[in-house]
């Protein structure tokens, strides 16, 4: 390669990518459990089998970093990834087990659902929740539940419309529209602005730039880490008050000074 290539290699690299930085950090099976670091987090959450674990693989950089599987309902606990520099993560990237898979007896489903319910409604620390969907299918209750747990949170929910490659370009353009059209209903019901969506593939790397803005945005927003030390900012949210497990690492919006 040129120097000059290789600058500009180094330039895109720099400008992309924290989650090019990126690994396994901890497995978590109760909340109690849950990090205790004051960083960021996003999480991905979907129905069994809609492509998180690849998604984050192909958003990182990574071959197998999140372990995706032909069989549906392989991410069964809750998996935390540092991304940055090794010696200075800034924040973790969550792959969230799949809910809806039928084959789950009962009471493991009961653990799972009481899991993530908690944590997308009480973690502090989760700036945003990336939801997965085949873009194949329309949303499902069970999406809709996902999305009913985090909007009161006030945060933004951003859909991966996933394995587009599957679908034709009409089809695509289709798909997309119908999500933005459910999402816009949400949002004018719920009369927030909360939901965004696009289309995605592991398979083909689309939608990857448009990913990596939104995700590295909520990561690196304002104010991580000048608000971590301050236990004053777990009164700043309900979610973060009712919350026995999250550290609180921060608040909304930035410091107005
Ligand atoms: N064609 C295509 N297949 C994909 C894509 N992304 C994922 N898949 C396939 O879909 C299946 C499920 O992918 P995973 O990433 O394991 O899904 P998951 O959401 O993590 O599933 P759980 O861990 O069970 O919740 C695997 O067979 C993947 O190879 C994509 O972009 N295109
Ligand atoms: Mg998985």
């Amino acid at each position: 390669m040129s120097s000059h290539a290789h600058d500009n290699a180094e330039k895109r690299a720099a400008k992309s990518f924290l989650l090019h930085q990126s690994r396994f950090f901890t497995t978590v099976n109760h909340l109690k459990d849950l990090p205790r670091e004051a960083w960021h987090e996003v999480a991905f959450a979907g129905r069994s089998n809609a492509g998180k674990s690849s998604a984050i693989n192909v958003l990182c950089n990574q071959r197998r970093l999140a372990f995706a599987s032909k069989t549906p309902g392989r991410t069964q606990h809750i998996n935390f990834f540092t991304v940055g520099p090794e010696k200075s993560p800034e924040g973790f990237i969550v792959d969230l087990p799949g809910y809806g898979y039928a084959q789950v007896p009962g009471a493991a489903k009961a653990h799972w659902s009481q899991l993530l319910s908690s944590y997308v409604q009480t973690r502090a620390a989760l700036r945003g929740l990336i939801l997965l969907t085949d873009s194949r299918r329309p949303l499902t209750d069970l999406d809709m539940q996902m999305i009913d747990w985090f909007a009161p949170t006030g945060r933004p929910i951003h859909l991966l419309l996933t394995k587009a490659d599957k679908l034709s370009r009409q089809e695509s353009v289709n798909a997309l529209r119908a999500a933005r059209a459910t999402i816009a209903r949400y949002d004018e019901a719920n009369g927030t602005r909360q939901l965004s969506a696009q289309l995605f593939s592991a398979l083909k790397r689309v939608g990857l730039e448009e990913a990596h803005a939104v995700i590295e945005g909520w990561l690196r927003g304002d104010a991580a880490r000048s608000n971590a030390d301050s236990d004053a900012d777990a009164s700043e949210t309900s979610r973060a008050a009712a919350s026995p497990d999250a550290p609180a690492p921060g608040v909304d919006e930035p410091d107005a000074n």
